[in-house]
């Protein structure tokens, strides 16, 4: 018996520091596995950046002043053949994050165009991240200057349309993206500027719209903010039967979902919307070179809680992130209860 307990004794001394050199150089080649992923990501993003701010000739070279131009070129030519894509085929070492907060987490980059992969069912796709504003920011829609036509069918609306090159440049993220995007435990924030350069912002919890089966219904959580809850229709109860956005189906020109059963808001609204009979808010309205406009119907870029229906604004944006994406970076509001 003794016998028996020395020999077991004498061959776990022999074998565990085998057993734990193994273990320990497991560990080691998973860490410097997961330290190279990292550095290969950042790498690749970085050149990524670089040529994309090169294209659009923000860049300048070592020596200072003058920034690279190529003759003949103009903002609307876009350079997309220049920008070298990031791989997107299974197996890649790539490792897309979900979207501009866990991007904003892990690299703190500046605002611009990046790929992301909100499921893993999902291709990965373009989106502009506002990495201003706290940060993390995934953008959805954004109009600036009115070069993009809004008043668009079902299939531009489903798929998104728009340029997704320069910092200011507008664009409809899609609706399949969008639902892709849409976690429920989210914030969307639409920020908003007049002709005067007046801004305001409306926020809403757990914005999210509902799969194409369901013409892309919209849900939305509290309002809070300064712009007014247009996205409910106003203060009136009237206003709210026939104008609240919520749970609304979306509808183009070429789809009607709305409640208007005389005829179609998209049509007359010149863009693609969540409309009841019609709507309160439609920031993908037609784009009016001044605020006040005229016009058969209120087809502008309006959110009438702020500027009433006959004012079209001038910059829109709707972006969303995590709910809880300041606790994740430290608040200072502590843990909660
Ligand atoms: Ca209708």
């Amino acid at each position: 018996m003794l016998l028996m307990l020395f020999t077991f004794i004498a061959f776990f001394a022999a074998a565990s520091p085998r057993l734990s050199d193994d273990v320990h150089c497991d560990l080691e080649y998973t860490a410097l596995k997961k330290n190279i992923r990292e550095l290969e990501n950042k790498l690749l993003i970085g050149a990524w950046r670089l040529t994309h701010l090169r294209a659009h000739r923000h860049f300048k070279t070592p020596s200072g002043t003058q920034p690279i131009t190529k003759p003949n070129v103009t903002d609307n030519e876009h350079e997309t053949e220049n920008l070298p894509k990031l791989p997107t085929t299974a197996g890649s070492i790539i490792v897309y994050d979900r979207d501009c907060s866990q991007l904003f987490d892990r690299l703190r980059p500046v605002s611009g165009f990046y790929r992301i992969k909100p499921k893993p069912s999902v291709e990965p796709f373009l989106v502009y991240c506002d990495m201003e504003d706290g940060g993390g920011w995934t953008v959805i829609q954004k109009r600036r200057n009115g070069r993009v036509d809004f008043n668009r069918e079902w299939a531009d609306y489903k798929d998104g349309f728009g340029n997704f090159k320069l910092r200011n440049d507008e664009f409809w993220l899609g609706n399949d993206h969008i639902h892709s995007l849409l976690g429920d435990e989210n914030l969307m924030k639409i920020d908003l500027m007049d002709w005067n350069g007046d801004n305001t912002f409306a926020l809403y919890e757990n914005f999210r719209i509902s799969d194409e089966k369901d013409k892309y219904r919209l849900h939305f959580g509290l309002y809070s903010g300064k712009a007014g809850d247009a996205l409910s229709g106003g203060a009136g109860m009237v206003q709210q039967w026939s104008a609240s956005h919520s749970g609304m189906q979306f509808s183009t020109k070429d789809q009607d979902n709305d409640r208007y059963l005389q005829g179609s808001c998209a049509s007359e609204n010149n863009g693609g919307w969540w409309f009841n009979r019609c709507h309160a808010a439609n920031l993908n309205g037609k784009f009016y070179r001044k605020g006040e406009y005229k016009a058969k119907s209120d087809n502008g870029v309006v959110w009438a809680t702020w500027k009433g229906f006959w004012y079209s604004l001038r910059h829109t944006t709707m972006k969303v992130r995590p709910r809880l994406f300041l606790d994740s970076l430290g608040s200072g509001a502590g843990p909660e209860e």
